[in-house]
């Protein structure tokens, strides 16, 4: 029986058009950025985000890494949200590269505003560590896929330059955060200075994500990329999925966020569970239920994967993996496990 895995977007694999292009794609030596697919991919990518370039990055975490890097100077503070992916699940990076801290704030639902970020902004002082940059994600993981409002997400960049500070997105769902909101992805990302996407969660590519901004910064970031040891030499044969990515799979993300909201909805009527995002904007679920951990081993004997990502929380996340049918399936295993032995 086909496992259903809902533990993350990140799990996707590549796609027949994905499979055949890296077949046949044209490469060459990258660190010479002689790959012609690199490059291809690299200039839609700056097009499509509407940046002046884009570097390719073999993850996340590196473009996010690379990111705050260029934004700040060793011994400052990068603002950022308390449940954010770089504060939390990046082996603390922007410490251990940038010499940077995260300063956490929590915000509802993950979005920060500028009245919640305020008071946290220090200037060059005496005692403390100023404030080098904003990092913002969009959309928020862990708060359950969370799309900032654009005006909100504006209104932070634009206050944040008032003070001197330039902004990163860690855009790794940006895309969905984009067919939630039906407008294009260059318009939410406009007012950061750098923005990263992954091509390898929602759009499905098996490797990469891409990492934009000032043309100047983005050869930096080539030297930064180098250091961490993603130069990639021939890495067209994974740019090819990755121009795939871009150009075919964002159309069809509204079908994962109908499945999620399928998913919040069932899960919603089940006795014992609380849905933490009852309406979930995009492709992820968060909810909470007795024991996370054994309902977790207990959906896996049910072939049916969801992570607890908490003591008390669990994380579903659809993708084009997984079918509403899949979906319905994984309901019926959650409703066995979450009240078991009703008869008894
Ligand atoms: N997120 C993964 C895990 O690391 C938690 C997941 O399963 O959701 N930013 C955000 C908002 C992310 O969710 C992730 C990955 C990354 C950055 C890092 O991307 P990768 O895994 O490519 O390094």
């Amino acid at each position: 029986m086909p496992l259903i895995d809902l533990r993350s977007d990140t799990v996707t694999k590549p796609t027949p058009a994905m499979r055949r292009a890296m077949f046949e794609a044209e490469v060459g030596d990258d660190v010479y950025q002689e790959d012609p697919t690199v490059n291809r991919l690299e200039a839609r990518a700056a097009e499509v985000l509407g940046k002046e370039a884009a570097l390719f990055v073999p993850s996340g975490c590196m473009g996010n890494t690379i990111g705050i890097k260029l934004l700040t100077r060793h011994g400052e503070e990068v603002i950022a949200e308390a449940r954010g992916h770089l504060l939390n699940y990046e082996l603390s990076m922007a410490a251990w590269f940038s010499g940077c801290l995260v300063r956490p704030v929590a915000a509802p639902d993950g979005i920060l505003t500028w009245d919640l970020i305020a008071p946290q902004v220090r200037p060059r002082g005496p005692h403390w560590a100023a404030t080098g940059c904003i990092e913002l994600e969009n959309t928020h993981n862990m708060a359950g896929g969370t799309v900032y409002p654009q005006d909100v997400f504006d209104d932070v960049c634009d206050r944040a330059h008032a003070h001197g500070l330039p902004v990163h997105l860690d855009g790794a769902r940006l895309f969905n955060a984009a067919a939630a909101l039906g407008r294009p992805v260059s318009e939410l990302c406009a007012k950061a200075d750098t923005v990263m996407v992954c091509l390898s969660k929602g759009l499905g590519a098996p490797v990469g994500s891409m990492l934009a901004g000032p043309a100047a910064l983005m050869d930096d970031a080539r030297l930064y990329r180098k250091r961490l040891g993603g130069g990639m030499r021939q890495a067209g044969i994974l740019a090819a999925a990755g121009l795939i990515a871009l150009e075919q799979m964002p159309a069809r993300m509204a079908e994962d966020h109908a499945n999620a909201r399928f998913l919040a909805e069932g899960l919603g009527a089940l006795p014992g569970v609380r849905v933490l995002n009852p309406e979930p904007a995009t492709n992820i679920v968060v909810f909470e239920a007795p024991e996370p951990a054994r309902l977790s081993a207990d959906l896996k004997a049910r072939g049916v994967l969801i992570n607890p990502i908490s003591e008390t929380a669990l994380r579903a996340v659809t993708h084009y993996d997984v079918t509403r049918e899949d979906c319905a399936q994984a309901l019926a295993a959650v409703q066995e496990v979450v009240t078991p032995c009703r008869s008894h």
